[in-house]
């Protein structure tokens, strides 16, 4: 298979983003759903948002999220922790089910463990129709114009992370956060070849032996997202720490053939970037992904992806998941892997057997 053959599932997926988006929203505005559901959470709960693999990292960025415009708490947190530590769950809570497939089996034992045994009602968000978990959570987002042919997920964990931000926005009655995502897919859409371009030659121009991503905030959901997107379909080491972090003890592995990718936030710069500026001294090679670099910030990046986006702080988090994919992507492709095709995963984690704990996946 030649390389131009190799992922070709993927990069259409990616590189359709912002048209997803505006559909998404699209629907999402004429049916006023996140409206009416924001109405249904009860004040007080504190908001559990729950997923697997991609869908745990949509969970942290909307979380975080969710507090940055309500002033409520909320968490994030993986499904098998609350299957296997039930008990963790706050109270009172609203859970929030996230799964591009609706089929996970994890993501279906806690629906079932919360609506059945706890008598919560939940609210899932999804990409499948017709799915297992439409059938068992009380209420259901469907972004069907954002699923997705490839295994690894893209354009569906941006969407459906657009999708509970705005369910925030609409609780915190923030009409301008509702209102910036037409201007984030249109301003992205016209910047996404820039971006594309710049990741691709960064990879081809390197050969790097591990890679770090670091973020603060609703970033650090974006860094994970990002180290699990190269994880997979480039099948390379990498690592995720908040950027601060990166300074008690892990710098110690830093040098030339370490990627260093900083996903800066606005609200922590300086902070964030004096890291930059030190691992750069360090001999590490940095790409910086930010919305406005200051003099440091370029001197210190050996790539950087300026968005100049004109959207809130927090509604850039899903413009600044794709260099991620994107480097996850050229990175396979460049090693000869097909990111169509990851070593290893499928689409969806079925598990065998019924009960509660963790149980061999089905082969
Ligand atoms: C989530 C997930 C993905 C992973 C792989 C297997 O599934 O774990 O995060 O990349 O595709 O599935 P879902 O519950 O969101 O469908």
């Amino acid at each position: 298979m030649s390389n131009s053959q190799l992922g070709v599932h993927t990069i259409a997926e990616i590189l359709s983003e912002p048209e997803t988006w505006k559909a998404c929203v699209a629907e999402l505005e004429e049916t006023r759903q996140l409206q009416s559901l924001s109405l249904t959470i009860p004040k007080g709960a504190e908001c559990v948002f729950v997923g697997c693999g991609s869908s745990y990292y949509i969970a942290m960025v909307a979380a975080n999220t969710w507090t940055i415009l309500t002033g409520e708490p909320a968490r994030a947190l993986p499904a098998s922790e609350i299957l296997l530590f039930p008990q963790c769950l706050p109270k009172p809570c609203q859970p929030v089910l996230i799964s591009r497939s609706g089929h996970t089996s994890e993501v279906l034992e806690v629906v079932g463990l919360l609506e059945d045994q706890l008598h919560l009602r939940t609210i899932a968000i999804t990409c499948g129709t017709d799915t297992p978990i439409e059938k068992l959570s009380t209420h259901v987002i469907c972004l069907a114009a954002a699923d997705e042919k490839s295994t690894v997920m893209t354009r569906s964990f941006t969407s459906m992370l657009l999708a509970l931000q705005g369910l925030a926005a609409e609780r915190a009655g923030n009409k301008d956060f509702s209102n910036s995502f037409h201007r984030l897919a249109s301003e992205v859409g016209v910047q996404l070849d820039g971006i594309h371009a710049k990741i691709r030659s960064l990879v081809n121009q390197h050969s790097f032996a591990d890679y770090v991503f670091l973020g603060q905030g609703p970033f650090y959901g974006v860094a994970q997202e990002a180290t699990l997107k190269v994880a997979e379909m480039s099948c390379s080491y990498a690592q995720c720490f908040h950027t601060l972090e990166f300074r008690h003890g892990p710098k110690a592995i830093v040098g030339p053939e370490t990627l260093v990718t900083f996903f800066l936030s606005e609200t922590g710069n300086d902070s964030e970037v004096s890291v930059l500026e030190e691992i750069k001294n360090l001999g590490g090679t940095t790409l910086a992904v930010t919305n406005s670099a200051d003099s440091t910030a370029r001197k210190s990046s050996d790539c950087l992806i300026e968005l100049s986006l004109d959207v809130p702080e927090a509604a850039r988090a899903a413009a600044m998941v794709i260099p991620g994919q994107l480097l996850g992507f050229y990175t396979g492709v460049a090693k000869g892997l097909n990111p169509d095709e990851p070593r290893n995963l499928t689409r969806v984690v079925m598990l065998e057997g019924e009960g509660g704990g963790a149980r061999r996946a089905a082969t």
